[in-house]
């Protein structure tokens, strides 16, 4: 048996109007009624974005939107997934046939990444198939995390339609590398806090094993998320898996300046443990080994001693080898930056000094900063709410998740939360009839939320 794996709990469909609904979608769908349900939460990131995959510590809370899913068993071994939403239109498939594209990420693909991870881990010669109705309140592609959100569900609705059993971590684990079956070389913060997460506290969340631990936010402030209503799909477009090169790229060349072991090293964070110095001086080590100016496939051949075969096939991704330049000095220097902000923000969450929620506030707006200048993973209209949320009163403001889109995440002291939202409302959602229409849904205070869990009808 597995220790702490994610909770059963017992619902009431008739007490709870979300999962009436989504029953009363699955018996018009399948014809029966599902025999359990499983969820998963999505999460806001407070500090420490794009540095996960580089093997630092970052520190996200469970929000409460999530994906919730009704499920019941087919003897015909084949998945039907519905959707309560006419965007994700339904899927069937043998489920001995699973396919995933990595060119074209359909939503189905997410379930069946979670549901391939499952397999595969079992070795699952016969598994069931499977009926599933999908119901999602996570806004898509925002930095909210929605693709783990259904990555993680199917993963534990796969668990619990072959009756295993695993643990948390185990299932963040598997969840977090099945997900690159779409195509994103993620780090695996999303997984990790879908499964972890306990309602009341966010969490330090390290890597390699996966390890969490409770963060305390102080009082005396909220966390504000607000949607800049710019999408960005991670897995069809390119942005993000350059820049988890650009850090892989910028690991080997350090490596290999410092005499390490550069052709098995593949993160910062490694390069920084192999070198046993401190953040900072990896920050001086950037300086010292790294320029400014972008470097050129060639030019990374050169440093490396090897050819352009060997880069592409070797160490780039496939949606990465027609990249000409890479950007390896600003990118490092975010990841080493970062990663200490993510530490001293653990460390004033844990000792509470009388400035804590202004000290806080500082750390996640050097963090937009860096990650506006030095990785480049906001956009104009990120920018801009990040300075309506300053000016409307938040002492911190910064983008959170992948970026590029997507929302904020501000931190507003509780005296000023009804200026606060009243001053984002007229200032960036009133100025524009589309972010008008999507306001209710794109600007709300969040709590630390529960983890990923099987519901079951008593
Ligand atoms: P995020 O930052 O939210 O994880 P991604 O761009 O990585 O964004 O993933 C978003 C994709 O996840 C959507 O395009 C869709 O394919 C899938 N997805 C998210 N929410 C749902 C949902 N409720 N139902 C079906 N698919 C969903
Ligand atoms: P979102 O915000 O869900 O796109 C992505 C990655 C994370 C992390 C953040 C940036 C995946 C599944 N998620 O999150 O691992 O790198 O970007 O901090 O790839």
């Amino acid at each position: 048996m597995a220790t702490n794996p994610p909770p059963k709990l017992q619902v009431r469909s008739s007490e709870n109007d979300r999962l009436k609904r989504l029953k009363e979608t699955f018996i018009s769908k399948f014809g029966l009624a599902p025999v359990f349900y499983a969820r998963a939460p999505g999460r806001v990131n407070l500090i420490g974005e794009h540095i996960d995959y580089c093997g630092y510590a970052v520190l996200p809370m469970a929000i409460e939107q999530d994906i919730l899913t009704a499920v019941s068993l087919n003897k015909t071994q084949v998945i039907q997934l519905a959707n309560t939403n006419p965007l994700y239109p339904d899927f069937t498939s043998r489920i001995s046939d699973i396919h995933i594209d990595k060119t074209k990420p359909l939503w189905h693909y997410y379930f069946l990444c979670g549901l391939k991870g499952i397999q595969e881990h079992f070795s699952l010669a016969c598994p069931p198939g499977i009926n599933c109705a999908v119901d999602g309140t996570i806004p898509a592609s925002s930095g909210l995390s929605s693709s783990s959100a259904m990555v993680c569900c199917a993963g534990l609705v796969a668990l619990e339609a072959n009756k295993k059993t695993l643990s948390k971590v185990e299932l963040a684990e598997i969840c977090a590398s099945c997900e690159r079956y779409i195509g994103t070389e993620g780090g695996g913060m999303d997984q990790s806090i879908s499964f972890l997460a306990e309602q009341g506290t966010a969490k330090l969340i390290e890597f390699n094993p996966v390890r969490a631990t409770d963060v305390q936010l102080p009082d005396g402030a909220v966390f504000v998320i607000a949607n800049c209503c710019v999408e960005m799909n991670k897995a069809a477009t390119s942005h993000f898996n350059i820049r988890v090169m650009e850090c892989r790229l910028a690991a080997k060349l350090l490596s290999k300046a410092k005499g390490l072991d550069w052709k098995r090293l593949l993160k910062l964070g490694d390069v920084h443990k192999e070198a046993g110095v401190t953040l900072e001086e990896m920050l001086a080590t950037v300086e010292e080994l790294l320029h400014p100016e972008p470097y050129s496939q060639q030019e990374i051949c050169q440093c490396l001693g090897i050819t352009l075969e060997e880069l592409c096939t070797g160490i780039l991704s496939q949606n990465t080898q027609d990249v000409t330049t890479f950007k390896l000095y600003q990118r490092a220097k975010h990841v080493y930056s970062e990663a200490a902000r993510v530490l001293e923000f653990k460390d004033i969450c844990d000792q509470t000094p009388a400035k804590a929620v202004q000290l806080l506030g500082e750390l996640m707006n050097q963090s937009h900063v860096s990650c506006r200048d030095m990785y480049e993973c906001s956009c104009p209209e990120l920018d801009q709410l990040v300075d309506i949320c300053l000016q409307s009163g938040a002492v911190g403001s910064r983008l959170t998740g992948a970026g590029w889109g997507g929302c904020t995440v501000s931190m507003v002291p509780n005296d000023k939360l009804d200026s606060f939202l009243s001053n984002v409302r007229e200032s960036y959602y009133k100025t524009d009839a589309r972010r008008a229409a999507l306001e209710t849904q794109s600007l709300f205070v969040t709590k630390p939320g529960g983890g990923a869990a099987v519901l079951l009808e008593v």
